[in-house]
C-alpha cells in the first residue's frame, strides 16, 4: 500500500439518448460494464455506478498513483419514458448516494455528427439544475464516435470550427474542458488512459475540488 499514492475520480455521465454515455463509461473503466447498445429507444433505465481501481496511469509525489475511478451512468435525457423531473430527482439521490465525498465532474456526452441545437441544449439546463449554479466549474464534455471525425479527414480543431453556436457557448461556459473518445471495441484500451489523464488534468486546474450534496 505504501508504494501508491491513492486518489478518487468521482463522475457523471449526462447526455441524449444514444450520445454513447454507456460506451463512454466503459471507456473510462476499460472494460463492458455498462450495457451499451444500439437502439430506438432509451437503454439504461436507472442510474448505475461502477468502479474500477487504475494503478498504470500516471505518477505522483514519487509514487504510482492508484486512481479509484467511480463512473454514475444515467438514463439518457430527454427521455423516451420518464420526463424532466423524474430524471433530475432519479440522478439527485444517486448522487448523494454514491458519491458522499462529492463529485469531481459531470460528463456531457455528446456524438460528434448530432449537433447541440437551441432546442435541445436541455442538456446544460439539466446538468445546471442537478448541479447548481457552480455547474460549469464542475462539467467537462466528451464527444464521442472521433471515428467519423476521423473518416470524414478533420481534426478536432478543425472540426469545432464547425460547431453550432449553442456548443461553442457550451465549451466556453466550461472552459474548453473536451475531449474527443473513439469508443469503438477494438479502441476502449487505448482511449481510456488518454482520456483518463486529461480528467486528472482537469481535476488539478480545479486545484481537486469536488462538489459536494446535502
Ligand atoms: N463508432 C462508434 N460507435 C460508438 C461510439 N460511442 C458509442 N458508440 C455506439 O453508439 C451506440 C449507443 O451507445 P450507448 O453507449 O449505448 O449510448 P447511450 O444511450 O448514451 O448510453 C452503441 O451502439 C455504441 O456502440 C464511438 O465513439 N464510435
Ligand atoms: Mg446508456
Amino acid at each position: 500500500m505504501g508504494d501508491y499514492e491513492e486518489t478518487a475520480l468521482n463522475l457523471l455521465l449526462l447526455g441524449r439518448t444514444q450520445s454513447g454515455k454507456s460506451a463512454t463509461g466503459n471507456c473510462l473503466l476499460g472494460s463492458y460494464e455498462f450495457q451499451s447498445e444500439l437502439s430506438f429507444r432509451s437503454v439504461t433505465e436507472d442510474c448505475r455506478l461502477c468502479t474500477i481501481l487504475v494503478d498504470n496511469l500516471m505518477r505522483r509525489n514519487g509514487k504510482k498513483l492508484r486512481l479509484e475511478v467511480k463512473v454514475l451512468d444515467t438514463p439518457g435525457y430527454p427521455n423516451s419514458k420518464f420526463n424532466k423531473d423524474i430524471i433530475k430527482e432519479s440522478i439527485q439521490k444517486a448522487l448523494s448516494q454514491n458519491f458522499k465525498h462529492g463529485l469531481h465532474f459531470a460528463i456531457i456526452v455528446l456524438k460528434a455528427d448530432s449537433p447541440l441545437c437551441e432546442e435541445d441544449n436541455q442538456i446544460a439546463q439539466l446538468v445546471k439544475g442537478i448541479l447548481g449554479p457552480e455547474w460549469n466549474d464542475f462539467t467537462a464534455v466528451v464527444i464521442t464516435h472521433r471515428d467519423i471525425v476521423e473518416r470524414a479527414h478533420y481534426n478536432e480543431d478543425k472540426y469545432l470550427q464547425t460547431a453550432t453556436e449553442p456548443l461553442q457557448r457550451l465549451l466556453a461556459f466550461v472552459q474548453n474542458r473536451f475531449h474527443f473518445v473513439n469508443n469503438s471495441p477494438d479502441c476502449l484500451k487505448n482511449e481510456q488512459g488518454p482520456l483518463l489523464q486529461k480528467l486528472m488534468g482537469f481535476v488539478r486546474q480545479n486545484n481537486y475540488k469536488v462538489l459536494k450534496f446535502n
